[in-house]
């Protein structure tokens, strides 16, 4: 392997990202990749974990649009000062979420113009763009019950109601059905299946890089 990928995990809340993300570290690591980065959205620099921090507060009231644009400082001092430099180096990156999750939340749960947040996105990332997203897809209602079985309580997005996480979900499957380089997983099926499905996903993406 010389070329570093970036691949990207997205889906709702307790779809199962973190168990994904090691799965893909397992995967990549029997295949001879040794250099991975692991990153996460919104966070991963000194300033973007600062914002993260604000933006999951539950006691923090935040407008939608303030709420896009602090997910747009956190991604491109991410990708510029972490996630460029590494793909420049051939390191592999694997990001817990990146752009589709403003599309989904931002566009999807509050409503607002997925064209604009296209637009944004154009305008501070230009064409950079994961070569791989797993996209793990369940019903809202499930993932919230994973969430609160861990009982370390709801933050500021968890706090959201079916609806909000409905349209999340039907908006990351709208844009799947645009954009071959996004894979959906049921995530709903045995941590056995999922992890399979996972696993096949990513060595058909190593197969035809080559
Ligand atoms: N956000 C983010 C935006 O609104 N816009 C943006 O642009 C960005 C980047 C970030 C929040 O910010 C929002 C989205 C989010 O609301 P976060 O903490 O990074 O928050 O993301 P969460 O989705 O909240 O993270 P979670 O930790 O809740 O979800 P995971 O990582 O998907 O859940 P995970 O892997 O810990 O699994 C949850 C539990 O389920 C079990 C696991 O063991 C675990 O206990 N589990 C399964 N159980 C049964 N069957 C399976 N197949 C299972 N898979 C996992």
């Amino acid at each position: 392997m010389t070329a570093g990928s970036f691949i990207v995990v997205e889906g709702l809340e307790g779809s199962g990202k973190s168990t994904c993300i090691s799965t893909i570290s397992t995967v990549l690591k029997s295949n001879g990749v040794e250099d991975i980065v692991f990153t996460r959205e919104p966070g991963g620099t000194s300033l973007a974990e600062k914002l993260r921090s604000i933006l999951l507060d539950p006691g923090e009231k935040i407008t939608p649009e303030a709420e896009l644009l602090m997910m747009y400082a956190s991604r491109v001092q991410l990708v510029n000062t972490v996630i460029r430099p590494a793909l420049d180096r051939g390191s592999f990156v694997v990001g817990d979420r990146h752009d589709l999750s403003s599309v989904a939340y931002q566009g999807g749960g509050r409503s607002m113009d997925i064209q604009m947040i296209k637009n944004i996105r154009r305008s501070v990332l230009g064409d950079f763009r994961p070569d791989l997203t797993v996209l793990l897809d369940i019903d809202p209602l499930v993932g919230l019950s994973r969430v609160d079985s861990r009982g370390a309580g709801r933050d500021r997005f968890e706090q959201e109601k079916k609806d909000f996480f409905q349209r999340v979900r039907d908006t990351y499957l709208n844009e799947a059905a645009l954009d071959s380089t996004i894979k959906v997983i049921d995530a709903s099926r045995s941590l056995e299946d999922v992890t399979l499905n996972i696993k096949h996903a990513v060595e058909e993406f190593l197969c035809s890089r080559g």
